[in-house]
């Protein structure tokens, strides 16, 4: 049916299936809804599919090329959408108003995308029909909203006070060892974290989550060592995907997602192999995973960081014809209701399908020592790359899921070795963690000056107050912190750097490319913490 309505001062023409008031605004469902605009909005917000993928307020005019290369894509965006050249986004978008309001356009189920074409917001769901909500207002009070049918739908978490964790990614990356965590476990003496987590480098493979050789006596020994400490162990795996090299992999090429064809769907390209992914509609990957989450609680972890989860939602053609998103949520609610009472952070997850089954959700892409990347974030149009303006800006447009489950930001760091930004940015990144309501780090102690740590200290003991002044600008303690610099995108690209973005981008959309450039990334790892544990350095860690 096609009906006009008045939202606001706004007269729109709405097509859809059904149309009701709700709340203050109104329930919409149809496969495909139309909302037509009585004007031509000049800002939309777009929201990315997964933790990493860009979220943010763009201007109309903005054209976003897709992100380069293409064998990545996965990782950083929704592959069925990328190559739309109008903007859109997962689950939810909205315009500002000529009069300053804002419009929301929110899917209240899975598989739904919003798009702008023009003065038109056009909703729609992969398959079947499916409620949305439509409202205006400012943009705190429309955001709210949305989030409050959400947890109608999804539930919520149990908002107890977020853990403050310390993981072991940022420093040391995959580098980490047995003794290594043992002398940071002795090291981070009274600093009060909650949970010490131990990241990417402890399991033999991806899809084989057992320790390798580096963790000789087990993890449940690891885990007991961290408990003995008045803390809980905290525990990364990704288990929705699978590498080739792995058992898995080789022992059951019938649980894995393939396309229409039966080929198998790619997830992008790490740990210098192609990644594939775990089909959660076929009943033994169900098994699988529940018996994954009972192990790894009986190992002794309580807190458990569940990453690449993307990977479980990809468009495919599984085992029982269940859409990917719902598909997905069975396979992390099969994990959740294993892990019992776990605190369980998702990450590179989709963000809707997890509400109200994990406790947190990484909101944004990673963190790194460096503002940006601009080589890959500008030029491949890869505004997932880790870096601390692609991270802010994701973080701060995503703050209206506060209510709904902890938000997490990402850690911060408080030495100032390798660090390539200013101590204004780094004041960004701390507070935005008090903004966040979610706190930690990947600092090594040793590596701390005793100010340094005092910082850390304080940081994890204070409870500032937190005002939200504008869009993008916090008062915390009385003091002004305007984030507007973080939120920038990069200028279009001129002639030369098209010509530039398309060779390169070829040129690096193959396996050996990726693997060769990650073996170079790793080697700068390497080589940075050989130099600091160079004699004269502290040799310890
Ligand atoms: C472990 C890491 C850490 C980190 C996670 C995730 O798009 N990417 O290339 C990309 C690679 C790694 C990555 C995120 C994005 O990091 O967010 O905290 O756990 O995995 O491998």
């Amino acid at each position: 049916m096609e009906e006009n309505l008045t939202l606001g001062q706004y007269q729109l023409t709405i097509t859809a299936e059904s149309i009701a008031p709700d709340k203050d605004g109104f329930k919409l469902s149809g496969s495909k809804v139309i909302i037509e605009l009585p004007f031509l909005p000049d800002s939309f917000y777009l929201h990315g599919w997964q933790s990493w993928s860009l979220t943010t307020w763009l201007e109309i005019k903005t054209k976003l090329k897709p992100s380069l290369p293409e064998i990545q894509r996965s990782r950083t965006v929704d592959p069925l959408y990328a190559l739309d050249q109008n903007l859109n986004g997962s689950w939810v978008g909205a315009v500002r108003t000529p009069d300053g309001n804002t419009i929301l356009f929110g899917a209240l189920g899975l598989e739904s995308h919003v798009r702008l074409e023009g003065n038109q917001i056009i909703g729609s769901y992969e398959s079947g029909r499916g409620d949305w909500f439509l409202c205006i207002g400012s943009e705190e009070a429309v955001f709210q909203e949305y989030s409050e049918l959400l947890v109608d739908r999804f539930g919520r978490t149990k908002l107890i006070s977020s853990p403050r964790v310390w993981c072991s990614w940022y420093n040391l990356f995959t580098e980490i060892d047995e003794s290594i965590l043992l002398k940071i476990l002795d090291n981070l003496d009274d600093l009060p974290f909650d949970v010490i987590q131990i990241d990417d480098g402890w399991q033999k493979k991806v899809g084989d989550w057992e320790p390798n050789e580096k963790f000789p006596s087990g993890m449940q020994s690891l885990a007991e060592k961290i408990k003995a400490t008045g803390r809980k162990a905290g525990l990364w795996l990704a288990p929705l995907l699978v590498v080739p090299s792995s058992s898995l992999f080789q022992n059951h090429p019938d649980w894995l997602l393939r396309d229409d064809k039966g080929k198998l769907v790619v997830a992008g390209v790490n740990w210098l192999e192609i990644l594939y992914a775990l089909d959660t509609s076929h009943p033994q990957v169900l098994e699988w995973l529940r018996n994954l989450m009972h192990k790894v609680r009986e190992w002794g972890f309580e807190y458990v960081k569940l990453d690449f989860l993307y990977a479980g939602a990809l468009p495919g053609k599984r085992h029982i014809n269940t859409p990917r998103e719902t598909a997905f949520r069975q396979g992390l609610a099969e994990i959740r209701s294993a892990l019992g009472d776990a605190y369980l952070l998702t990450c590179g997850a989709p963000i809707i399908p997890a509400i109200g089954l994990c406790d947190a959700i990484r909101i944004g892409t990673d963190i790194s020592e460096n503002w940006n990347l601009n080589l890959e974030s500008r030029l491949m149009n890869n505004l997932s790359v880790p870096g601390i303006q692609n991270a802010i800006r994701n973080t701060l447009n995503r703050l209206w899921l506060k209510p709904l489950v902890h938000t997490d930001p990402d850690v911060v760091f408080f030495h100032a070795s390798n660090i390539n930004f200013t101590p204004e940015q780094k004041a960004l990144i701390q507070n935005l963690a008090h903004i966040s309501d979610f706190k930690a780090s990947s600092d090594l102690p040793n590596w701390l000056t005793e100010t340094e740590r005092q910082d850390l200290k304080t940081f994890l003991t204070s409870k500032p107050e937190i005002q939200k002044i504008d869009q993008y600008t916090y008062k915390v303690d009385g003091k002004i912190y305007d984030y507007s610099n973080c939120v920038s995108m990069p200028q279009p690209l001129n002639l030369v750097e098209r010509l530039l973005r398309s060779i390169i981008g070829n040129l690096v959309n193959n396996v050996f490319a990726n693997v060769l450039f990650e073996k170079f990334v790793n080697s700068q790892i390497k080589k940075t913490l050989k130099s600091r544990l160079a004699p004269g350095n502290d040799p310890s860690f």
